[in-house]
């Protein structure tokens, strides 16, 4: 099962970021509902490591989190393959990623070791795509929304979900949900 681990965006984000979207006349967007952050990509994996990390993730902790989006950026070396919104969110963010990566070699997954960028994908480039007329349509696009940014706003969770490709695109399974404290006090 292709699994991965994700910070879903609340619907109010997901709707700004739709509405920027619409400006990108290149590629596929995003659909709304698959609009997340990834914390972990772990491929295809058993069952019982998914539990055993599952379990894991219910004993984490983290701390209150508030992301920014802010800027964005192409994928792709020489031919694009994502148009990507880049995501700030400090030590919080950067410590619930080494955590989850940590709970997840505990439960025996071999995952590379790779710098945590992290983003938010809000269109993708098939393999095939004709590279310079969409080169030309997201270096406008760059140009003219490069400064867009949210203000920062607080997650309340993240999630471990499969990934099913269906023949509409992918079809994010929420596999299990792991709350994140609230900075708000009551
Ligand atoms: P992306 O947002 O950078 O595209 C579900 O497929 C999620 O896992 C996507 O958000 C995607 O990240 C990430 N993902 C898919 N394949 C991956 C790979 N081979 N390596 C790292 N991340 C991957």
């Amino acid at each position: 099962m292709r699994t991965f681990v994700a910070l879903p965006l609340p619907d109010a984000i997901r709707d700004q970021v739709e509405q920027l979207q619409d400006g990108l006349r290149a590629g596929r967007a995003v659909a709304w509902d698959n609009l997340h952050l990834t914390l972990a990509f772990l491929d295809d994996q058993p069952v019982d490591r998914l539990e055993a990390l599952h379990e894991a993730l219910e004993r984490l902790r983290p701390a209150p989190l508030e992301l920014r989006l802010a800027g964005l950026e192409v994928y792709g070396a020489k031919k694009p393959s994502a148009v990507v919104l880049r995501a700030e969110g400090g030590a919080a963010l950067t410590g619930l990623q080494a955590n989850v990566m940590q709970a997840a070699r505990m439960a025996g997954m071999d995952l590379p070791r790779r710098r945590f960028r992290p983003h938010v994908t809000i269109a993708r480039f098939n393999a095939g795509s004709r590279g310079t007329e969409d080169a030309a349509r997201i270096g406008a696009f760059l140009q003219a929304r490069g400064d867009w940014a949210t203000a920062p706003f607080e997650v309340d969770a993240y999630c471990l979900y499969a990934s099913h490709l269906m023949r509409d695109g992918p079809w994010y399974e929420e596999l299990g949900r792991y709350e994140l404290a609230s900075s708000h006090v009551a």
